[in-house]
């Protein structure tokens, strides 16, 4: 069973999970899961569109009650992205909260979640099959969906809770976005198997982290520089057990100030969507700053050279990061091209991280391999794709983005563009939100009358982000 704590093992209070403000029992949850899973049963596949709500968590626990795959849509998917995922996945039903009924479905039926339903759970779903499709970005294209399995997902966090001993005692906060592999499947099917509490806050800010009183706490490195930055939101923290920061790097100065003020040095881990997470420091080991630690019980990793060769973990010999396990995903769905990319014939996923490993097997990610990739407040954002939004404007000859070091968000989308008619920043910027997630946006236009090139006609994005 993927969702242990449904059963009643670790008991249940009142308010088992809250999110935004709304609180549930865990048998709430099942019997309105129960109620959606009887609506759903048998199709082959359902969107979500993931507000951070109780409909949210409903519509996903009844998926994976009915066996049907989960398809989280991002709340603010522009109409182009939004068409795409529903399209893509193939998912005929779009479950929304009440006051998103009037959505644009794009031919899929709405389906409305009513948290006040109840009915009797389903007989259990087999563990096998997909549990999730997760859309994420490559460097190129539209977003790709990335096929979990329940197996990989049920892996994944019997290790981390391994990792972070992680039991029914914990009460884990967040205010993380519930569309990717950090807020959902971490943040809210975590407490759902071990059988912890869950302060889900709407949004990730110092005062609602603050308030929440929870022993666990994950957050992207964006949320927690803010809340270093906040020493009355920081000193709240200091009863919790655990702060831990994942989705993108932890810069050390913001390691060492969140050490100081709340009295916990801050546990770093690494993954991916692909690959669930994989490597972290843990609970009763070192927590270095600036590492993310070992990998987690069942995972193997290795550094591999441009051409193939395997190099040394010395703590000094840079290389790709490549990682096998239990959690990895099953590949990327209709997309065996893809497939064939990132992964070795030996079966290893390839990362595109750049990392170091010490003899200690302490890991450091250094990089990735790839300028196309950017990270900006934890978020995933291909390049190709917001240069493709953005050269659909009339007035755009052409455009190159970049992911330019923030201190905030680490890296800032920043769109060089050309342009072949009367337009403006802000006018751009608008027009990429009105197609992608509101995240993808560029937070910087700058207008150019041409673009540094090689003799191949390649734009040279490094020179770009040169000051
Ligand atoms: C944003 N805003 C803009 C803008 N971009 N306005 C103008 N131009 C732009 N380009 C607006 C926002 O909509 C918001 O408005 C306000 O400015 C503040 O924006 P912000 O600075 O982006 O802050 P915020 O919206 O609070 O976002 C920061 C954040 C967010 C940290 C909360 O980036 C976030 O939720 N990140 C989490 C990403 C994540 O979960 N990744 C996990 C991937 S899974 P308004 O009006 O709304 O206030 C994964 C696997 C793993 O990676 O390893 O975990
Ligand atoms: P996503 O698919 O959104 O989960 O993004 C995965 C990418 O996030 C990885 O390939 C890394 O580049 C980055 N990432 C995740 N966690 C960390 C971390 N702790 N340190 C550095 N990079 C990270």
């Amino acid at each position: 069973m993927l969702l242990t704590a449904l059963d009643g093992r670790y008991g249940d209070s009142a308010d088992a999970l809250r999110v935004d403000g709304a609180a549930m029992s865990r048998e709430e949850l099942l019997a309105a899961a129960g109620a959606v899973a009887a609506r759903i049963a048998g199709a082959p596949a359902l969107a979500v569109l993931a507000r951070p709500g109780l409909e949210t968590v409903i519509a996903t626990v009844a998926g994976l009650l009915a066996g049907v795959p989960v398809v989280p849509l991002p709340p603010d998917a522009g109409p182009k992205e939004r068409e795409h995922i529903l399209r893509d996945s193939g998912a005929p039903l779009l479950a929304v909260a009440s006051q998103d009924r009037d959505t644009e479905a794009h031919g899929a039926r709405l389906l409305t979640v009513d948290p006040s339903e109840r009915a009797e759970a389903p007989a259990p779903a087999p563990e096998t099959g997909t549990a999730f499709v997760v859309y994420t970005s490559g460097t190129t294209g539209a977003p790709k969906g990335v096929l979990l399995s329940r197996a990989a997902v049920a892996a994944g966090l019997d290790g981390l809770a391994d990792a972070w001993a992680w039991t029914p005692e914990d009460t884990l906060v967040h205010g993380l976005p519930l569309f990717h592999v950090h807020g959902l499947i971490l943040g809210v099917l975590g407490p759902l198997r071990t059988g912890g509490r869950l302060v889900h806050t709407g949004r990730p800010t110092p005062a609602g982290y603050a308030a929440a009183g929870g022993s666990l706490y994950f957050g992207v490195p964006t949320v927690w520089s803010r809340i270093a930055a906040d020493e009355a939101a920081a000193a709240a923290l200091s009863g919790a057990r655990l702060l831990v920061s994942g989705s993108a790097p932890l810069p050390v100065p913001v390691f060492d100030r969140l050490a100081a003020l709340t009295g916990h040095a801050p546990v770093e881990r690494y993954g991916m969507t692909e690959t669930l997470i994989t490597v972290s420091t843990r609970a009763d080991g070192e927590r270095r700053p600036g590492s993310v630690g070992l990998p987690l019980t069942g995972v193997r990793t290795r550094l591999v050279a441009d051409d193939g060769s395997l190099l040394a973990p010395d703590g000094e010999t840079v290389g790709e990061l490549q990682v096998t396990g239990p959690m990895l995903s099953d590949g990327y769905l209709g997309r065996p091209d893809a497939d064939a990319e990132s992964r070795t014939a030996d079966g290893w996923f390839r990362t595109g991280d750049v990392a170091v490993i010490g003899p200690d097997g302490f890991h450091r990610i250094v990089g990735r391999a790839s300028v196309d990739l950017i990270k900006s407040g934890g978020f995933r954002i291909g390049a190709g794709e917001v240069e493709a939004a953005l050269r659909d404007h009339p007035a755009v000859a052409d455009a190159a983005v970049v992911g330019a070091p923030d201190p905030d968000l680490g890296q800032a989308v920043v769109a060089f563009v050309i342009p072949s008619g009367e337009v403006t920043g802000d006018q751009l910027t608008a027009f990429v939100a009105e197609r992608l997630s509101v995240h993808k946006r560029p937070r910087r236009v700058v207008l150019v009358p041409e673009l540094p090139r090689n003799a191949m006609g390649k734009v040279l994005k490094k020179q770009l982000l040169e000051p």
